[in-house]
């Protein structure tokens, strides 16, 4: 892009919370690569904690936002919705006061387009008093996305746990009891549910919806979006189009020890940065491992291990690795892992499709049960638990069936072809590519440039 007259401030707001930020920020990494004038610059919004984990990238200033967390505060196992209740009842003020600290720290450069995560509609409300273009990122997959849009629909109707949902475009094979909380239960008057319907309502009125997905992927939901937003980008997988890397720790020596295994002989184990699973299912999970066989890396906080059975760790010591922190898309992308024993949160099913690797589903809330249907009865990439959780003789079965198993190879080959076509997007005049190339130009022309 070339040199132009006035300014140009782009400001992105972030939900400082499990893994929303990092594509966000790498969405604003891959847009300002592509910008060679040194007229724009981007203000990144999000909270002390989760700015800690984001590398820094030129032309990107970070600023903080309160999470409303008091000083002093120290958090083991709390709940989610308890530290999102914080920190959305400092919003909307807590951005509006970092935004007016950004337009002074710049030197007076007025905002010129907003960028928000979908989670903060009230974006578009702070993009319309300053008369600029409001961009939405929506962070998860399609499916649940069309559900939130869907809410009010789905509420006018009457339907039972088992239902179909066919009658959405896009959403065949899913059933209403996948759906997630607050779309047909939960008081939308308040907490989550609230967040999620202001949203729905508000993302017909953004000028851009963007997602962390790719074309193709589900081909129905990109025409349904096309429709329904006044424009609808698909840019993902956001992790591969980022230019600038954070730097993965690998203090347990993953990569080293994966290099020795035979090819997809591992399964790899992590439920994500937000939920955890109930102590018994724990115990559960590791007396499936050992009695597996599977070679396996596992993604456990310390504060967990509590939870593993006497002995376990001594007994393992050869079989596998429980390690604090994985890097885990490279752990995915490694030609030894077979298996991904998930909660199917968005980033983690992503990371999967760009590794190849089958995923073993464990959902817990959220949107995970409508991934986790997708990849087992759309994409049929998976498998997932008969019972809500994890049963140690299940595990074993599971793991024979994707690792060991035809049926796993069948998995494999299907992941394929959905890889092939995500590192398609990202690649040389790739869709995602494309759509960036667009969501920059109107960032950057819609806002006078
Ligand atoms: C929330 O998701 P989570 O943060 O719980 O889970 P993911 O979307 O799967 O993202 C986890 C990320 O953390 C990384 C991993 C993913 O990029 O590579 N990671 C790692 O590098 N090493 C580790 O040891 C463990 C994790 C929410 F709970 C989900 O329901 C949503 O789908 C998601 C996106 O909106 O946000």
């Amino acid at each position: 892009m070339g040199s132009t007259s006035s300014p140009c401030h782009v400001a992105v707001l972030a939900f400082p919370f499990g893994t929303h930020a990092a594509p966000l920020y790498s969405l604003a990494s891959a847009l300002a690569s592509t910008v060679d004038d040194s007229g724009v610059i981007f203000s990144f919004f999000t909270s002390t904690r989760s700015a800690s984990s984001l590398p820094p990238v030129p032309r990107i200033k970070i600023f903080s936002v309160s999470d409303g967390t008091p000083p002093g505060h120290v958090a083991v196992h709390e709940p989610p919705h308890l530290e999102v209740g914080r920190f959305m009842s400092k919003v909307p003020t807590n951005f509006t006061d970092a935004l007016d600290a950004s337009v002074t720290d710049s030197g007076g450069i007025d905002v010129t387009c907003l960028i928000s995560d979908a989670f903060l509609s009230f974006g578009g409300a702070i993009a319309k008093k300053l008369n600029v273009p409001w961009v939405a990122v929506w962070t998860g997959g399609p499916c649940s996305l069309s559900a939130h849009i869907h809410t009010d629909l789905l509420r006018r109707k009457n339907l039972s746990d088992e239902d179909d949902l066919g009658f959405i475009t896009g959403l065949s094979g899913l059933r209403i009891k996948d759906l997630p909380d607050g779309v047909v239960v939960g008081d939308l008057t308040q907490g989550f549910p609230k967040l999620l319907h202001d949203m729905a309502l508000a993302l017909p009125d953004a000028d851009v919806v963007v997602s962390n997905t790719f074309q193709g992927l589900d081909p129905d939901l990109d025409s349904d979006f096309g429709s329904k937003f006044k424009m609808y980008y698909p840019v993902g997988p956001l992790s591969l189009l980022n230019p600038v890397q954070a730097v993965s720790e690998d203090r347990f020596g993953c990569i080293k020890w994966l290099e020795q295994q035979k090819p997809h002989s591992v399964v790899y184990v992590s439920f994500g940065t937000v939920v955890s699973l109930p102590g018994t299912e724990l115990a559960e999970l590791a007396h499936g491992l050992v009695s597996s066989g599977v070679h396996f890396i596992w993604s456990l906080k310390d504060s967990f291990r509590e939870f593993l059975p006497d002995g376990f760790l001594d007994r393992t010591k050869d079989q596998g690795i429980v390690a604090a922190w994985v890097p885990q898309a490279e752990v995915l992308a490694h030609k030894s892992t077979g298996a991904f024993v998930t909660h199917c949160g968005w980033n983690s099913v992503l990371e999967s499709i760009t590794g190849g690797v089958p995923l073993v589903c464990r959902p817990v809330l959220g949107d995970q049960p409508v991934n986790a249907r997708v990849v087992t009865k759309v994409w049929k990439v998976g498998v997932g638990f008969e019972g809500k959780g994890i049963e140690s003789g299940e595990l074993v079965k599971c793991l024979r069936k994707v690792i060991r198993g035809e049926e796993g190879e069948g998995m494999r080959e299907r992941m394929r072809r959905l890889k092939e076509m995500a590192l398609g997007a990202v690649g040389v005049e790739g869709n995602s590519v494309r759509n960036l190339k667009a969501v920059m130009e109107m960032v950057v022309g819609k806002s006078g440039r």
